[in-house]
């Protein structure tokens, strides 16, 4: 008798691509139907797309690993475009110095300081967008404005400059992804925005309790080196702000298309981080990572190559039929806590509260004062090659009376 393994199903779409960037859910759902494990033919590199499997990979970072990067780049072959994130893109026991001084910075108990400021931040912002008229981009005046506002001040850094914050997250963002047309969009200009972000790094740029001045202090503890400051400063920068962008612009276009969840939150604003969550795991603002096998690794019965690349689609987990009851639908009733759109295990994102109290100080601030968040106009997809989410979000404001 012989026996042969069974032939991996080969996929030939492009998910990189302007269609599947415009609307991901029918490429992930043959993704899952094909199997646990996918051959892209157009990138030659694997890919799983069903919850368990995508799960599973997550947290097996001893056969899954992040130091050849998350991106296409094998940096087994290739130089990385920038130093390497010492979070994002480290294994243990490298990682774990920096995790360790980051996770209490970021921590929920060390963040309560901040929650009365931001909700009156929101509420300010809030009143602002109401008195410029019913009719406003959700995306510009909400969606960005908020983070923008609360976060670098949080961080620490000066005023000046801050617009190349949105660009440089949009751009690294796109790097992690082949270097298709988003990427050469944003070559000619990523030398100034990386300058700027790479310069705000430094100890004295920082300002005095900020998340980077605590950063700089565990490095006076020596808990992580004077080099390694820096970087972890970068990754703040890096990782915190679009993708807060982002999930801000899932909640509220949820909201101004399921005007029955916003009732639904207005007379239950404790709603407000069970409402952030849900739209995390519906939009997946960050819809994929790479990893690559350290080894052989069967999964599902199909073999990962060693030294390979493979895709993990967030988005596709977090829409798995197989783990969640219609999975397409936003709703406040069910438990959204098992989502993979912050990732899982030793790097699940360590920003994670941050994200969750901006949400939730902005949500609040809104339901106070917004009866209804009405679609007015067509929304517009914002392309990226890993981030999902909106350029424009034309809305109506109807202010609660
Ligand atoms: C980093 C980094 C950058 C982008 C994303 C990310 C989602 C981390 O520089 O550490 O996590």
């Amino acid at each position: 008798m012989t026996t042969t393994a069974p032939a991996i199903p080969v996929n030939h779409v492009d998910p990189f691509s302007p269609e599947v960037l415009e609307d991901p859910l029918p490429f992930q759902h043959a993704l899952r139907e094909a199997g646990p494990v996918v051959h892209l033919a157009q990138h030659d590199v694997y890919a799983m797309g069903r919850y368990e499997h995508v799960r599973a990979a997550l947290v097996d970072w001893q056969r899954f690993p992040s130091g050849a990067g998350v991106g296409l780049a094998n940096w087994r072959y290739e130089k990385p475009w920038r130093p390497p994130s010492l979070l994002l893109e480290t294994d243990p026991p490298h990682h774990d110095a920096p995790r360790a001084v980051l996770a209490p910075i970021l921590s929920p108990r060390a963040l309560r300081r901040l929650r009365e400021q931001w909700c009156t931040e929101a509420e300010t912002l809030v009143d602002e967008v109401l008195a410029s008229g019913p009719e406003v981009d959700a995306m510009s005046t909400l969606a960005e404005a908020f983070p923008l506002r609360v976060f670098p001040d949080a961080v620490g850094i000066p005023r000046e400059g801050r617009e190349h914050l949105l660009p440089y997250g949009d751009h690294l963002f796109n790097a992690f992804g082949p270097e298709n047309a988003l990427v050469a969009k944003g070559a000619p200009t990523l030398p100034e925005h990386a300058g700027w972000v790479n310069a705000q790094c430094a100890r004295d740029r920082l300002a005095e309790g900020g998340f980077g001045a605590q950063i700089w202090a565990a490095a006076d503890r020596g808990d992580i080196t004077p080099e390694q400051a820096p970087l972890v400063v970068r990754s703040l920068l890096s990782a915190g702000v679009d993708t807060t962008v982002h999930g801000l612009g899932a909640c509220l276009s949820a909201m101004a298309t399921h005007p029955e969840q916003w009732a639904r939150l207005r007379a239950q604003p404790g709603l407000a981080r069970v409402a952030f969550d849900e739209a995390v795991r519906w939009e997946s603002p960050v819809q994929t990572f790479f990893r690559i096998a350290d080894v052989d690794v069967s999964v599902g019965g199909t073999v990962v190559p060693e030294g390979r690349k493979i895709l993990m689609f967030l988005g596709s987990a977090n829409h798995d039929p197989r783990r969640w009851d219609a999975p397409d639908v936003f709703d406040l009733d069910r438990d959204p806590s098992g989502h993979v759109g912050f990732g899982m295990g030793l790097h699940q994102c360590v920003g994670q509260h941050v994200a969750r109290l901006e949400a939730e100080a902005l949500l609040t601030a809104l339901a106070r004062r917004v009866e209804r968040i009405a679609p007015a106009g067509t929304p517009r997809r914002h392309h990226n090659n890993t981030m999902r989410g909106w350029e424009s979000l034309p809305v109506r404001l109807v202010p609660a009376v």
